[in-house]
């Protein structure tokens, strides 16, 4: 008999590392809940919240979203994930956000993508994203079956408002600044796997390999 645990994993990343694209692909293998702060604030942003609002001027200039904003929406969305197993896509961002979720939560793995900066401006110069539901596509690398459709639902791709050059090179210099603290952080725990690559294709079965050391994929889960 298996013995179901749940994973607590975190997936950290420059901007356009491929954060959302490895975890639309663990979520599909691994009985995981997906939580990505950058899609929680879209959705803010979207609805015209007052964190919405809030965030929406420093997302739009490619800084950090201030930490007791974001503290006060996150940690309240995971919350409500108390009995699943989850995967945090784009948080813990600083140290602050990091300390104040060790204390609440048991972390098990922190997967490190570490993808050379320059191939991330081009990646991001060729996404187009679904605003709905936050999948994510790329003109060359992952298209949609109909240009600037979604493949679900048939509705118009967007470009994301912090995608313009300038914008990306902000953020690039933001997660120098900010986040490589958090993987410091998270490695002296002896909490981080690193992934090295230029192609999430490359980068997947290693992460999967990775996983599945801690959970067992759905694939094997349906003959018990
Ligand atoms: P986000 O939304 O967390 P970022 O900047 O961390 O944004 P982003 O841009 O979402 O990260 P990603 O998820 O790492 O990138 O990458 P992705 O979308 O999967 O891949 C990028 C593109 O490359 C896609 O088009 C994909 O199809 C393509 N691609 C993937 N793999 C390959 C490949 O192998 N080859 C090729 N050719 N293409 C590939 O945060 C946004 C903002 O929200 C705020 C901040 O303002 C932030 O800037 N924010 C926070 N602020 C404070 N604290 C937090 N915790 C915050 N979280 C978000
Ligand atoms: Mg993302």
């Amino acid at each position: 008999m298996t013995i179901h645990r749940l994973l607590r994993a975190i997936i950290i990343g420059a901007p356009g590392s491929g954060k959302g694209t490895i975890s639309t692909r663990i979520v599909k293998d691994f009985d995981v809940k997906h939580l990505s702060s950058g899609d929680l604030l879209r959705k803010q942003v979207q609805e015209k919240t007052e964190y919405g609002i809030q965030a929406k001027r420093y997302m739009d200039t490619g800084q950090l979203v201030p930490d007791q904003l974001m503290l006060g929406l996150f940690m309240h969305e995971l919350k409500a994930l108390n009995d699943h197993s989850w995967l945090l896509d784009g948080f813990p961002r600083t140290v602050e956000q990091a300390v104040a979720l060790y204390k609440s939560q048991d972390i098990e793995v922190v997967l490190n993508l570490r993808i050379p900066f320059e191939v991330i401006i081009d990646r991001i110069k060729g996404r187009w994203t679904h605003p709905g539901s936050g999948r994510i596509y790329h003109v060359d690398f992952n298209p949609p079956k109909v240009l600037f459709k979604d493949d679900i639902t048939g509705e118009p791709l967007v470009q994301r408002d912090d995608d313009k050059e300038e914008t990306v090179k902000a953020r690039l210099e933001h997660y120098r600044r900010l986040t490589h603290p958090v993987l410091q952080y998270f490695s002296n725990k002896g909490l981080v796997e690193e992934f090295s690559g230029t192609e999430s294709n490359e980068i997947w079965p290693h992460v999967h390999k990775a996983l599945s050391k801690i959970v067992v994929p759905k694939q094997y889960t349906h003959y018990e």
